[in-house]
């Protein structure tokens, strides 16, 4: 496969690159954080997004490599933020992480480098990983995701609710966040789009949110597009919000612009 063959010459000669979506605190629309996404500038096909390349650098194995690269780079824009804005609160970076950087790496070692690397403090590093990833996570992913919660690092479970796992399982792993999946903010409140709101999935996701709470864990919701949603979620407790009522995914400096405007 053409895309395939090259992805880890591509990490080399520097053709990805990182944008990011701002995380909103849901009480006072502040940006708390920030989620990478990474980007494939290839030099013929233009600009690619993560489901055309992700795939294919997970079943080479090349994850693993684009991972640690998307780590590195994520936190020294951290940083970078951090020390661009020494008065106000630091925004935190959330990265997503592959089942194999998990599986097949020395995640731990990786991320421990990369903050004595960079200088960001670990409290300001999320990770990402799907349910698929922790399920089951016996043994060493178990053991990495506890050094990694031991280290001050976030753990969350991105696209929360697509999968098999449940609240009282993840409640026994050093998890913090759950970023509830688009779909279950895309059936409510959906005004003006010609999308029929679905009353069940309201009432899900405000039982998930008070379970997650009682469990000491903090909502993200995902695909928050308009202001009704955002006002129903933080009616019933939803404490950040993502999507494009706030910011598309954008290149880091305008984030600077973000933030500052805010
Ligand atoms: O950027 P976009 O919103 O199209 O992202 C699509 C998917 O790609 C998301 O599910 C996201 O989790 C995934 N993704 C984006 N960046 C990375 C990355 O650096 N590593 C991994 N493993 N997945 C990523
Ligand atoms: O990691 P994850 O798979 O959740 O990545 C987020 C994905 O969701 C990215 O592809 C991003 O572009 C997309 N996305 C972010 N905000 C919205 C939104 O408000 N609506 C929709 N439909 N997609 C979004
Ligand atoms: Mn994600
Ligand atoms: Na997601």
């Amino acid at each position: 496969q053409a895309l395939s063959s090259g992805l880890r010459p591509a990490i080399e000669r520097g053709e990805f690159a990182l944008e990011y979506q701002p995380l909103v605190g849901m009480e006072d629309g502040r940006v708390r954080g920030v989620e990478a996404l990474v980007r494939w500038h290839h030099p013929r096909f233009g600009t690619l997004t993560p489901n055309q390349f992700i795939g294919l650098a997970e079943e080479d194995g090349s994850i693993v490599q684009l991972g640690r690269w998307a780590l590195k780079a994520a936190c020294r824009q951290a940083r970078r933020w951090q020390l661009e804005r020494p008065d106000e609160p630091p925004i935190f970076v959330s990265v997503n992480v592959a089942v194999r950087q998990v599986w097949d790496s020395d995640l731990v070692a990786d991320v421990a480098g990369t903050l004595a690397e960079t200088g960001l403090a670990p409290h300001l590093l999320q990770l990402e990983l799907t349910e698929s990833a922790v399920m089951g996570s016996a043994g060493r992913p178990l053991q990495a995701l506890q050094a990694l919660s031991d280290m001050g690092v976030h753990i969350a479970i991105d696209d929360f609710g697509t999968g098999y796992s449940n609240l009282a399982y993840l409640s026994r792993l050093p998890v913090s966040v759950l970023k509830l999946d688009g779909s279950f903010v895309r059936g409510f409140q959906y005004e003006g789009t010609g999308v029929h709101p679905n009353p069940a999935d309201e009432v899900i996701v405000e039982a998930m949110i008070q379970l997650a709470h009682r469990l000491g864990l903090t909502v993200t919701a995902e695909c928050v597009e308009t202001s009704a949603q955002a006002s129903r979620l933080r009616r019933i407790g939803c404490d950040t919000g993502q999507g494009w009522l706030y910011s598309r995914p954008v290149p880091p400096d305008r984030i600077s612009e973000l933030v500052v405007s805010e």
